[in-house]
């Protein structure tokens, strides 16, 4: 049975960029490779158009203030179903359902509540595609790449 290696774009959100060493072991135990990293804070602008299908909701202004509050860590998950498997261990979209639902996931660890939840992870091989390419764009970057490769330590 073939594993499906796939990528995936994580944040980790304002509210919990202090606990990112706790998330990237996290990370290592579910076998998820962390192949691009960058610490950022995103613009108002910025962050409006990252979730810009959420514009007509009625968080969206608390959502995208949030967002643009403090510094995120943005990252490219390398790994088998890494999609889901990212969005299992974030847990239940509501920090308070995740305490009681998913105890050992990153929003029942470090997350407050609906909107400051933590970490947000791509829904989908599309979304994945879009999002990378908004935190770390293939064209008109200059510089080192920010692609690493890993060799196993034994
Ligand atoms: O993919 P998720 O982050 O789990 O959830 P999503 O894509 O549906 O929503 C994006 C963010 O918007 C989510 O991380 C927090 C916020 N949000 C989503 N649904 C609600 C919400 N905030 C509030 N207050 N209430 C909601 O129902």
């Amino acid at each position: 049975l073939g594993s499906k290696k796939e990528r995936t774009l994580a944040m980790v959100k304002p509210d919990a960029v202090s606990k990112l060493g706790d998330i990237l072991e996290m990370l290592h135990a579910a076998n998820l490779t962390v192949t691009k990293a960058k610490m950022t804070k995103l613009t108002w602008s910025q962050a409006a158009d990252f979730y810009k299908e959420h514009q007509s909701k009625p968080f969206y202004s608390n959502l995208v203030q949030f967002m643009s509050s403090g510094p995120v860590v943005a990252m490219e998950l390398m790994g088998d179903e890494a999609i889901v498997a990212w969005r299992r261990l974030l847990g239940p979209t509501d920090s308070a359902v995740a305490r009681r639902e998913a105890q050992h996931s990153v929003r029942a660890c470090f997350g407050t509540d609906g909107v400051q939840n933590a970490g947000h992870g791509s829904d989908s091989i599309a979304a994945a595609a879009r999002e990378v390419e908004f935190f770390f764009p293939s064209t008109g970057s200059h510089g080192p790449a920010n692609t690493a490769q890993y060799t196993e330590c034994t």
